[in-house]
């Protein structure tokens, strides 16, 4: 698979959970929700940090806290959370185009597409690939705009010794079962004004401002003390699970690096990666497409997956209004694109396996 979940010792969860068949108390911010935030906190060198059911309803909700209004300017190479918060939340998005290299938003894209109506930037830290933050935030400063970082991949990612929760106005982080770290279902976000708390806290839970008042047609997204307990447990492993998952990439680079039409992600200098995932990028020099290369990998019941395919400007729901032809580095991406399974238990010996397999499709379609 893709993927696998990375889980702490069944007994470290147990003992984790038990007291709660003391307390009984369940839910709405209890004692593991107030404990995993704090050592989120310690963890991602920030002040202000709000737990969440999970990223996508993170994403709306501090959407919904700022207030926005009008149009966003975003990137269609994402997962649909990121497009669909911004439309549900009532607002425009307003697709930029991406940089061949890291696949985020390209900064000297931004410029032109802000107008009267723009309140904020919306860029996604794709892969764990970090967003070029300062020519985004210079941009968002000269045109007095908000940035919200899709930083769904991103947990663990550090500059120069910063968390990438500390850019731009706030960073919303999935805790999703399929996630480096992960709280089974879960989010947060991180936020540079620490007036955004209360609201935040409040917009996630109905709007209620105390017992007897509701000031706000707020949602529920609170996050649950079973999750808060699986988070407080995956952290203590983390940096570990990230060793582990360094080991899988470094493996993958052997075998894959230099080879011609095959295009890995470069290592971004001053950067500390996650080892999220492992994009590969098939050009016509390769001699057989992405497609042949998924279908033979999926013959030996290998499941890689095409993040992200269909760019989200092609969805269904979206293609009537948007032309993928405006951001044509996000299309030739999203066409070409696999990511190779990655997980911190991933034994190098399948790894050598899904490389052969990826390698031996140029030699089949010669030959057809
Ligand atoms: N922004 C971005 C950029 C995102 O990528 C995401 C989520 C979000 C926002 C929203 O965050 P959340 O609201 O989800 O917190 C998966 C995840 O469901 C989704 O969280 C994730 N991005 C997206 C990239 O991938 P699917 O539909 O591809 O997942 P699924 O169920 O096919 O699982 C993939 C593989 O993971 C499986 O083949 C095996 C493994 N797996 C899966 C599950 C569910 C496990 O090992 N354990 C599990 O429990 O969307």
């Amino acid at each position: 698979m893709v993927t696998r979940s990375s889980m702490p010792d069944f007994e470290e969860y147990i003992q984790e959970i038990a007291c709660l068949w003391e307390t009984h108390w369940l839910t709405n911010m209890g004692e593991k929700h107030q404990r995993f935030e704090s050592d989120l906190k310690q963890y991602l060198h920030v002040d202000n940090v709000a737990l969440f059911t999970n990223g996508h309803n993170a994403l709306e909700c501090v959407i919904e806290a700022m207030g926005l209004k009008g149009k966003v300017i975003t990137t269609p190479y994402t997962f649909a959370s990121t497009t669909h918060a911004i439309v549900r939340k009532g607002l425009t998005p307003v697709f930029a185009d991406i940089s061949p290299e890291t696949y985020t938003i390209d900064p000297s894209k931004i410029e032109s597409l802000i107008d009267d109506e723009t309140c904020a930037i919306l860029p996604v830290h794709v892969y764990g690939n970090l967003c070029d933050v300062d020519e985004i935030q210079r941009i968002a400063d000269k045109h007095g705009l908000k940035v919200i970082y899709d930083a769904a991949h991103a947990f663990g990612v550090m500059r120069d010794e910063k968390s990438a929760a500390c850019f731009g106005d706030a960073s919303m982080f999935s805790f999703h079962a399929t996630k480096v770290f992960n709280t089974i279902e879960g989010g947060a976000v991180c936020f540079s004004d620490p007036d955004l708390l209360e609201l935040l806290n409040q917009w996630k839970n109905f709007g209620i401002t105390d017992t007897e008042s509701v000031e706000y047609v707020g949602g529920n997204a609170k996050m649950n003390e079973f999750c808060a307990s699986m988070g407080i447990c995956n952290l203590r492993h983390v940096d570990e699970e990230m060793m582990k998952r360094q080991k899988v990439v470094e493996r993958y680079r052997e075998h894959l690096s230099g080879h011609e039409g095959i295009k890995l992600c470069a290592e971004q200098p001053g950067v500390k990666p996650n080892y999220a995932y492992f994009p590969v990028v098939f050009t016509e020099e390769f001699g057989a497409t992405r497609d042949q290369v998924y279908e033979a990998l999926m013959r030996k019941n290998i499941h890689p997956r095409k993040y992200f395919y269909p760019l989200v400007s092609d969805f269904e729901c979206y293609r009537d209004v948007f032309s993928s032809d405006k951001t044509p580095v996000a299309k030739y991406v999203s066409d070409r694109v696999l990511t190779l399974p990655l997980y911190a238990d991933l034994s190098l010996d399948v790894v050598d396996d899904i490389c052969r397999i990826v390698l031996t499709c140029v030699q089949k379609a010669d030959t057809l």
